[in-house]
């Protein structure tokens, strides 16, 4: 038996999870947690809350509320989440505890201790008009590794560097939006520059998941900077120096400490010694967002302090949503509650582990979501066990009959239930979650193939001892697969062994003797109706109407739309379709390149009043610049006409 750690990533206290989290983390590190429990293996599974950072002050903030009481909205919300999805943590606790504070403060004066954190005086960035400084997501801009806009202080988003906030070009407050200026402030700084060379050989040489190593070793290869560690803010763990007033940790200086201290307050309930699940080796679950921080950033500070770091780093990539980047902020995304409120949690935890392997990028699709479930678990799981324990209760009187001699095709189907255990276990073990699950729906399917190959609904009559054989070898195979299934759907593997009779038993196959009870039951799983999933379908479309149609009122007002008139029209030579005219809007003449040739030859436009957008950032068309644009319809071309309304009058 050995002990191993796991844990999850935190999530952060400001939002419920959506199934991007429970794809890329929850399941998978649940679906291994359990696995090893099953092996026999000493499991401390851990997680908490992320309750500090930006993102909350930013958000109680908005609110006007105080960020505890933000986190423990959210708090409650995920925890919730969480247990609902069976996500089978044995501790999950919040960085806003006592504990996490005591731990992460004695961690940092560690590192001070041994000389890893250095003080300095830095520019930062700070608001006037908030009269504060601006840490992380408190300001915005453009990164510049890679241009991408809306990079954070303290991320990029569109590349997954770690920014810091004077890095930014064009930075902008986020509460206020303007421009910040640069001040003096002192620092603490973590010596990350001196790990370069321990990293890289233990990155080099570990046996990671080529994604989290590939993404490493290229952050190393471009070498590493000092991080700071601190931050002006009074939202966070306070540093534990003298004359720091209005200084805390940076979070992702002590949120990695949430697993220790998670595994701390596990240890005060049960009197069991953490540390033993740490040194016997930590597995991290994580989203490939933060790979920087726990293959770079956690081992150093671990490194630092001097206590073994990660056996092995899990980092599960991004579940799109209908071929569109979820969007919490655009609201383009399914809440595991709404889904739970609708489906049970064994078809999302199935879906989201079969859709693809774990380290590819993949799309949660109400239609496929609706094909897998319905011609997976229902018609080949869930089929082939209602078959075997209904023609049970009709033939057996309930009971698991005695199989007589084996025939070649017996043994065969025999030996497949076997060797599943170690075929599973094997990949669990690799992380090759879609692959273990898969493996179990195709002995099922092998299930239901012998099944109607035997035909023991004629042999109960013909020869009933092939019958009781097949019937012994089909409860043989749905025992098993209520033990196979336990990782991944731990709810339903609970009904088929409750059917059967059984009790939970360790990894492994399992015997099945004659006689068992074999109870009534109904189909474990139902199919799900079309109109069940356009309904889903339908809500999310409602979003996205609501989402691309609304524009504020000022967005309206920046358009400068007037009324004209046409003194000039001309066609545009090469071009079938534009017509060059010159508009008087009353101060002005513009000259407007329209495409109106189709319908009306200049002739007809002479003199004529249209609508007019008179502020469109100029353009040239066919080499003719264009400065505006004639309203008209979009088919049938039919000029907007503005009536007896005056030149110049503005539209609003
Ligand atoms: N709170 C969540 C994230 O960035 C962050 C994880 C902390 S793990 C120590 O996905
Ligand atoms: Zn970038």
């Amino acid at each position: 038996m050995s002990k191993v750690f796991i844990t999850c990533a935190l999530p952060y206290a400001n939002g419920p999870t959506h199934l991007g989290h429970l794809r890329s983390t929850y399941i998978p590190a649940d679906i291994y947690a359990r696995y090893r429990r099953l092996r026999g293996d000493d499991v401390l599974f851990v997680c908490a809350t992320d309750e500090h950072g930006t993102p909350i002050a930013v958000k109680a903030e908005s609110e006007g509320l105080k960020p505890i009481e933000v986190a423990t909205r959210y708090n409650e919300m995920i925890k919730r989440d969480l247990e609902e999805c069976d996500i089978s943590f044995d501790s999950f606790t919040r960085t806003t505890d006592d504990l996490h504070y005591e731990i992460a403060q004695n961690f940092f004066l560690k590192l001070y201790e041994k000389g890893y954190i250095y003080e300095k005086d830095i520019k930062q960035l700070y608001c006037n008009s908030c009269q504060r400084f601006l840490p992380d997501r408190y300001v915005e801009g453009i990164c510049p590794h890679c241009g991408g806009e809306g990079a954070r202080g303290d991320h990029c988003e569109s590349c997954g560097r770690h920014l810091e906030p004077l890095q930014l070009e064009d930075p902008v407050c986020m509460v206020c939006g303007s421009e910040p200026v640069v001040r003096d402030s002192r620092h603490y700084f973590f010596r990350l520059s001196q790990f370069q060379d321990k990293l890289m050989e233990w990155i080099g040489e570990s046996d990671m998941p080529s994604n989290v190593k590939n993404y490493a070793l290229q952050w190393l290869r471009e070498g590493l900077r000092d991080w700071i560690l601190t931050r002006d803010m009074d939202w966070g763990v306070p540093v534990p120096l003298e004359g720091n007033d209005g200084k805390i940790i940076y979070v992702w200086g002590e949120a990695f400490l949430g697993y220790i201290s998670s595994a701390a307050a596990w240890s005060r309930k049960t009197g069991k010694p953490w540390r033993e699940y740490w040194d016997a080796g930590a597995v991290h679950f994580i989203g490939k967002d933060i790979i920087y921080h726990h293959a770079i950033f956690w081992p150093a500070l671990l490194m630092a302090y001097g206590c073994r770091i990660p056996e092995n780093i899990i980092a599960g990539e991004y579940l799109s949503l209908e071929g569109r980047k979820m969007s919490t902020s655009k609201n383009w995304v399914v809440w595991t509650s709404d889904f739970l409120e609708r489906f049970h949690k064994d078809l999302l935890r199935y879906y989201l582990t079969v859709n693809a392997p774990l380290t590819r990028d993949t799309d949660f699709s109400w239609d496929d979501f609706q094909r897998r479930v319905n011609d997976e678990l229902a018609d080949v799981l869930g089929n082939f066990l209602h078959r075997t324990f209904s023609f049970t209760g009709r033939f057996f009187d309930g009971r698991v009959p005695e199989p007589s001699e084996l025939t070649a095709e017996d043994e065969e189907f025999l030996n497949s239930i076997r060797r599943a255990p170690d075929t599973v276990g094997e990949l669990l073990e690799n992380f090759q979650f879609r692959d273990a699950m898969m493996s179990v729906i195709k002995l099922a399917k092998k299930g239901n193939k012998y099944f109607n190959d035997q035909e023991p609904w004629r042999a109960i009559k013909e020869s009933p001892e092939r019958a009781s054989t097949c019937l012994h070898l089909c409860n043989l195979l749905a025992a098993n697969l209520g033990k196979l299934l336990m990782p991944f759907m731990p709810s339903s593997a609970g009904r088929v062994l409750s059917i059967m009779n059984m009790e939970d038993e360790p990894w492994g196959f399992h015997e099945l003797e004659a006689g068992r009870v074999i109870e009534r039951a109904r189909p474990l799983f139902s199919k799900i109706p079309d109109e069940v999933i356009e309904k889903e379908k339908s809500k999310l479309i409602k979003e996205e109407d609501s989402v691309s149609e609304t524009v504020t009122i000022d967005d309206f007002a920046a358009l400068d739309i007037r009324v004209g008139v046409i003194r000039s029209a001309e066609r545009i030579e090469g071009s079938d379709k534009l017509l060059k005219l010159m508009i008087d809007v009353g101060e002005r003449e513009m000259q407007v390149v329209a495409g109106l040739a189709e319908k009306y030859s200049p002739e007809d436009l002479l003199e004529r009043k249209v609508t007019v957008l008179a502020n469109l950032k100029p353009a040239k068309l066919f080499g003719v610049k264009s400065e505006g644009m004639v309203l008209a319809t979009g088919e049938s071309l039919n000029i907007l006409d503005p009536g007896d309304a005056g030149i110049g009058e503005r539209i609003m």
